[in-house]
């Protein structure tokens, strides 16, 4: 099999017993030859681990702690992710043969169980591994933007008939864009970390484009917008590409699937696939978004959702980029003054980037909106 060209880190002996004991727990044959980390998501602790049996090849897992930090309920997160796995496993088995790319599944622990429970009392799940995959924080090409829309519109589309009473909201207003507002409001009265004097260049920002920070969720009380099952972390490395074709393999990171907006998806996938500067860049001078990207990421999203979506959804899939911009820069913004509680950082002033390369994004979304929602609206109209 090709080698993962997902970037690992060696792990340091503690940590390596700590992980071959998860892994023990889980139903998983053969010996434990290799711990590495995986550090590429903001969030979970993720783990590559290798094992070996007699007279076969290698296998490898992925071992995953959920943050409790974030997911207050980890165990509600994972009653979440077992039903989606299975929801969409049995469905690309038995109804959409043709859905493409594979799915995500759960290991059993040696109970039956799909998590484990570690020393400290996080909670540990185990995937399977996707070999000879690939995963990116900008897009190379045209062609993963097409395969990153494509199946990320196809999740939605296998996603559609899950019945919303199975999947719990386990962070709650995780979109709210208004209370995402709010929030960052509270963290400048606070200021707990004193940083609130580099950042009002920011504030300005967001206080000239208050006025649309509501508009999709006016739609949805309006009954405008449908409320859907949804993926809600759909950014660029929550897809695995195959590392020789670029085709999109999986979607991953199912920890914050719930009732939600697809339009917040499709936002973040314009925001994640269209920028060629890092989401971290320490200057906004690339910051910018292209155009030749945009349009192959609503080919590929509306080819596999264009028959779920309503009309009222796909004529705000331009402005969805901007508005989901403007979110993860306010969330960003809110974390920097807050003293980096959230997103893991690994460096100072790491999410005060992330933030003004957001906002810079939203700006250039904005000047580009109108030629956005015309290719959108001749895309449309010619399925
Ligand atoms: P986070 O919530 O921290 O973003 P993810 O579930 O997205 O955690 O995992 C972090 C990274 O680990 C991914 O971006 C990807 O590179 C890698 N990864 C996660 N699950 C798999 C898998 N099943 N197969 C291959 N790589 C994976
Ligand atoms: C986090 O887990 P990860 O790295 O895929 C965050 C998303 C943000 C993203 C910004 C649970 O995603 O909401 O959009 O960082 N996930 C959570 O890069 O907050
Ligand atoms: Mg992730």
């Amino acid at each position: 099999m090709t080698p993962p060209t997902t970037p690992v880190k060696p792990l340091s002996e503690e940590r390596l017993e700590a992980v071959r004991k998860i892994g023990d727990q889980f139903a998983i044959e053969g010996e434990f030859v290799l711990g590495e980390e995986i550090s590429s998501g903001h969030i979970n602790s993720t783990y590559l681990a290798t094992y070996a049996r007699d007279g076969e090849e290698r296998r490898r897992y992925i071992l995953q702690r959920i943050n409790a930090n974030v997911f207050h309920d980890p165990l509600a997160v994972m009653r979440n992710v077992e039903c989606v796995t299975h929801h969409i496993n049995w469905k690309v088995l038995r109804v959409k043969r043709d859905a493409g790319g594979q799915t995500l599944s759960l290991y059993p622990d040696k109970t039956g169980r799909f998590y484990v429970r570690g020393p400290k009392g996080g909670i540990w799940r185990c995937y399977n591994f996707f070999e000879g995959c690939q995963t990116y924080d900008v897009v190379e090409n045209t062609r993963q933007a097409y395969e990153a829309g494509h199946a990320f519109g196809a999740f939605q589309d296998l996603v559609s008939d899950l019945p919303p009473a199975e999947i719990v909201e386990t962070i709650p207003d995780f979109h709210h864009t208004l209370k995402r507002h709010e929030t960052l409001q509270a963290a400048v009265a606070e200021d707990r970390a004193g940083r609130k004097a580099s950042v009002t260049g920011e504030l300005e920002f967001i206080r000239a484009n208050e006025s649309v920070l509501g508009r999709l969720l006016e739609m949805q009380a309006s009954g405008e917008l449908p409320l859907r099952i949804t993926h809600n972390d759909t950014k660029i490395n929550n897809v695995l590409f195959d590392g020789e074709t670029d085709e999109a393999v999986c979607v991953i990171d199912l920890d914050t699937v719930m009732p939600g907006l697809s339009l917040y998806d499709f936002g973040d996938l314009v925001r994640t696939t269209t920028n060629p500067a890092a989401e971290d860049a320490s200057s906004v001078k690339h910051v910018e978004m292209r155009m030749g990207f945009f349009e192959p990421l609503v080919e590929g999203y509306l080819k596999s959702a264009g028959d779920v979506l309503i009309e009222a959804e796909v004529a705000m899939l331009a402005f969805s980029g901007r508005l989901i911009s403007l979110e993860l820069g306010m969330r960003f913004l809110t974390d920097h003054l807050n003293g980096d509680q959230y997103f893991r950082v690994h460096r100072e002033g790491q999410n005060l980037d992330r933030a003004r390369t957001q906002l810079k994004l939203a700006e250039r979304i904005e000047q580009k909106e109108g030629e956005m929602s015309s290719f959108v609206r001749k895309v449309a109209r010619s399925r």
